[in-house]
């Protein structure tokens, strides 16, 4: 760990969310945003980088993307049903957690619900007695992967969806999910809010569910129309190239906060945004309240989220999963990567070729970092406020992805810095450059060969701390 030179203020403080003091100067407020770190829920899963969504339903065999709620139950029985066949590729492939779409909007559930019929008991699958999510969470614990549950909030079977007893059903179901199928890592709860079979739409009590998550599952993170982990705004498997985590929330009550200050805050969900920029000193300078709010990035690895005959021979390649993994893990969020199984109930030979070899080429690209062979690694001097870290060696290397990591367990700093390397005539020319750092972020340039090689912190919000480092 390579703490670079401090900015002078000693007495340091960590929230997890801030408010805002009308009269908090501009210093005052990037000093507060740079003291703003993750929950220890948000911190461990962070860690995970690689999480697989999966897809599968009614919707797989009526081959709809969204269905309505009137499919026919008996429509759904794969022939060849294999939990293990997912998480054992999963796990091949560096997958660290799985989350499976226990409901989609249709309504039709992926366990033997008590609070409907509209489930796997009125499918011939086993003759009405199979449990997907059981076998699947069963897998998981057996492979050690982590397991969370989507459940849609927006329900097109439920007579009830639009009143308020809906949300007394939907308790009960995520009650069902939260208590007999071992720990659960992850609860997704998605934005859609359409209309239900009777026209009307449901006010969802997010309140009630969060609380409920917490008492039942307190090391679960809650994402998306949750207060833990954010969408990062579309589904092309594409972060921004300056991923705050740090950023404003606008349904937070800074009187919350202050109430809250000894306890958890669990935060309303927040408006979804996908604007370019989430968290600058233009956005926070205007924020009354900041907030821990990782991004997550969701993309699908056949063209829909759900298999669909239609997308077959559209897999997407294994290079194209690298150069995902450059744009979500290496730009500060986590990929959240859907793998829908097809008709039989396993990943078909396109996805699992896709996985393995995109597990191959990370292999490949970081398995030789030049940085422990340096002869020497100094912080550096130079022009910059900040300073940073520099890298000699006895023979040139060659090179063309650079890696750094910042310790998030003590905020996100860094907004500007670039890698440089010493030219023949003696001089620093950059090969790469970047803004924010957080968890991870990953750079590839043009291949560089030299023997001195620094990384300059151009601009912080507070003493960088670097965690990671890595040259390829
Ligand atoms: C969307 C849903 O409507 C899609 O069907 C899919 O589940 C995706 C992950 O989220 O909002």
């Amino acid at each position: 760990m390579v703490l670079l030179p401090s900015c002078g203020r000693t007495a340091e403080k960590y929230y997890n969310h801030v408010a805002i003091d009308p009269d908090d100067s501009m210093e005052d407020i990037v000093w507060k945003a740079a003291h703003v770190v993750p929950s220890q829920r948000q911190l461990d899963w962070q860690r995970l980088e690689l999480t697989a969504f999966v897809h599968f339903g009614l919707n797989t065999f009526a081959e709809k993307q969204w269905g309505n709620g009137s499919d026919n139950p008996e429509l759904f029985n794969p022939t060849d049903f294999d939990a293990e066949q997912w998480v054992s590729v999963l796990r091949q492939a560096g997958f660290r957690s799985l989350l499976l779409t226990c409901k989609h909007h249709d309504g039709f559930c992926l366990w033997p619900s008590a609070y409907t019929d509209y489930d796997l008991t009125a499918s011939p699958w086993k003759d009405g007695k199979g449990d997907v999510v059981k076998e699947v969470s069963e897998a998981c614990r057996k492979y050690g992967l982590l397991f969370g549950v989507y459940l849609s909030p927006w329900d097109m079977h439920e007579q009830t969806y639009g009143t308020p007893e809906y949300n007394d059903f939907f308790v009960n179901q995520l009650t069902e999910l939260l208590t007999q199928y071992g720990p659960i890592a992850e609860v997704w709860f998605d934005g859609a809010c359409g209309e239900g079979p009777n026209g009307r739409k449901q006010e969802y009590d997010f309140d009630r569910w969060y609380k409920l998550i917490r008492k039942l599952q307190p090391q679960a993170m809650i994402s998306i129309m949750g207060p833990d982990a954010r969408w990062v705004g579309n589904e092309r498997g594409i972060a921004r190239k300056t991923e705050w985590s740090v950023v404003p929330n606008e349904k937070l009550d800074p009187a919350m906060i202050a109430e809250n200050s000894q306890t958890e805050l669990i935060m309303p969900p927040t408006r979804v945004t996908m604007d370019e920029d989430l968290g600058s000193r233009e956005v926070i300078s205007k924020a009354r309240t900041l907030v821990w709010y990782p991004a997550e990035t969701d993309v699908s690895i056949r063209p829909s989220w759900f298999y669909s005959s239609k997308d077959d021979g559209c897999t997407k390649s294994a290079e194209q999963l690298l150069n995902i993994y450059f744009t979500s893990v290496g730009r500060n969020s986590n990929l959240l990567l859907n793998i829908p199984p097809d008709k039989t109930g396993r990943f078909g030979a396109d996805e699992v070729e896709s996985l393995l070899g995109f597990a191959q080429l990370r292999k490949k690209t970081f398995w030789h970092d030049f940085l422990p062979e340096a002869s020497s690694a100094t912080i550096a001097r130079s022009e910059s406020d900040w300073g940073g870290i520099e890298w000699t060696w006895d023979k040139s290397v060659t090179f063309s992805i650079f890696m750094a990591q910042e310790d998030i367990s003590q905020g996100q700093r860094v907004e500007e810095f670039t890698l440089e390397y010493m030219g023949e005539d003696g001089t620093w020319i950059e090969a790469a450059s970047g803004t924010t750092i957080g968890y991870k972020r990953l750079l590839r340039f043009e291949p560089v060969t030299a023997s001195r090689v620094r990384l300059v912190i151009k601009s912080a919000r507070h003493t960088p701390v670097i965690c990671g480092t890595g040259l390829f």
